[in-house]
C-alpha cells in the first residue's frame, strides 16, 4: 500500500460546537422572579457511547468495515494508523496476527481483539446494537452466515482478482506470490474475477432476497461488510451487475458521512494507484 496515499488521507472534519453555545441565554420571566427558584431538572442527556480505539489502514476495506460500522452505530473512533508498524515489537507483542482492524478494549480478556466482523459483533453486542446485528437468534444466524460465506469464499475471490493491481502482498502459496510467469499470474487473476459473480449472486438472491439489505430495510453489520469488500472491485474495473451498484449507493444514502468518509479513503487510494498504473 503506497504510503503516499495512507498520508494523504483527510481529516475528520473539525467538530461543530455544541448547541448549547450557540443558544440565547433564557431570560428571566417576572413569574420566576417572585417565585424561590425551583431548580430546573437538569435534562437528561442521552447516554454518551464511549469510544473505541481502532487502529487501522485507510486503503483497507477490511479497515473500512470497522470505520464504517464505528461511525454509524455512534462509537466515536480513537484512530492510529497502523501504516508500517503493524509488525514492530509493539504491536505484535499485543497481537502476534499483525492484522488491523484491532480494537483495545480493557474489557477484553487480551485487550485487544482483530477481525473486522468480530470486532463488529463484540461492539454490537457489548452497546446493544440490535439494529445492526439483531439478537433473534435465526435473524443473527443469517447474518453471521452471510458475513462468514464473506470472509470464507467471496473475498478471498476479490483478494486474488485485486491485490495485484492494489499493489498489496498477496497470499503465499497461491500464484499471485509465486515466481510463475506473469502470464500464469494473470491467468490467475482472470480465473478469480470470474469467480466472483457466483457468491456475489448468492448475496443478492438468497441473503437479500428481495429486501433493501441483508439486515432487512435497515443495513446489518453483514451489508457493511459486504458494501465494502465490493469497493475493492472499483481498481479493475470489475462490472458490477446493477442491483450491486443500487445497493451501494442505497448503503451509503442510508448511513451517510458515516460511510462516506471511510470509503473516501479506499476510493482515494484506488484512484492513486490507478493514475500510477496509467502513468
Ligand atoms: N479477515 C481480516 C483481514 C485483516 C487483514 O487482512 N488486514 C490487513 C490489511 S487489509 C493488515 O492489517 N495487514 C497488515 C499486516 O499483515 O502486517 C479482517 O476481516 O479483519
Amino acid at each position: 500500500m503506497a504510503k503516499a496515499a495512507a498520508k494523504s488521507a483527510k481529516k475528520p472534519a473539525a467538530k461543530a460546537a455544541p448547541k448549547a453555545a450557540a443558544r440565547p441565554a433564557a431570560k428571566a420571566s417576572a413569574k420566576a422572579a417572585s417565585k424561590p427558584a425551583a431548580k430546573a431538572a437538569p435534562k437528561a442527556k442521552p447516554a454518551k457511547k464511549p469510544g473505541i480505539k481502532l487502529s487501522m489502514l485507510r486503503p483497507s476495506v477490511n479497515n473500512m468495515t470497522v470505520r464504517v460500522f464505528a461511525r454509524a452505530a455512534g462509537l466515536d473512533p480513537t484512530e492510529t494508523d497502523a501504516w508500517g508498524h503493524t509488525r514492530s515489537p509493539e504491536f505484535l507483542a499485543r497481537n502476534p496476527a499483525h492484522l488491523t482492524p484491532m480494537i483495545e478494549d480493557k474489557g477484553l480478556p487480551r485487550g485487544v481483539l482483530w477481525e473486522s466482523c468480530a470486532i463488529m459483533q463484540y461492539l454490537a453486542n457489548k452497546h446493544g446494537l440490535d439494529k445492526f446485528y439483531p439478537k433473534a437468534p435465526a435473524k443473527r444466524a443469517m447474518i453471521d452466515s452471510a458475513m462468514f460465506y464473506l470472509v470464507g469464499t467471496l473475498y478471498p475471490y476479490v483478494a486474488r482478482a485485486t491485490y495485484p493491481a492494489l499493489s498489496f502482498p498477496q497470499y503465499a502459496g497461491e500464484v499471485g506470490h509465486s515466481d510463475a510467469h506473469p502470464d500464469k499470474k494473470s491467468e490467475a487473476q482472470k480465473a478469480a474475477m470470474a469467480a466472483i459473480a457466483e457468491p456475489l449472486e448468492v448475496f443478492h438472491s438468497f441473503f437479500r432476497d428481495g429486501k433493501p439489505f441483508i439486515g432487512g430495510n435497515h443495513p446489518s453489520i453483514a451489508d457493511i461488510r459486504l458494501a465494502a469488500t465490493l469497493e475493492f472491485l472499483a481498481v479493475i474495473d470489475y462490472a458490477l451487475p446493477k442491483w450491486a451498484k443500487e445497493y451501494m449507493v442505497a448503503l451509503e444514502k442510508k448511513l451517510g458521512k458515516a460511510y462516506a468518509e471511510p470509503a473516501g479513503d479506499v476510493r482515494g487510494y484506488i484512484a492513486h494507484v490507478k493514475s500510477q498504473a496509467g502513468a
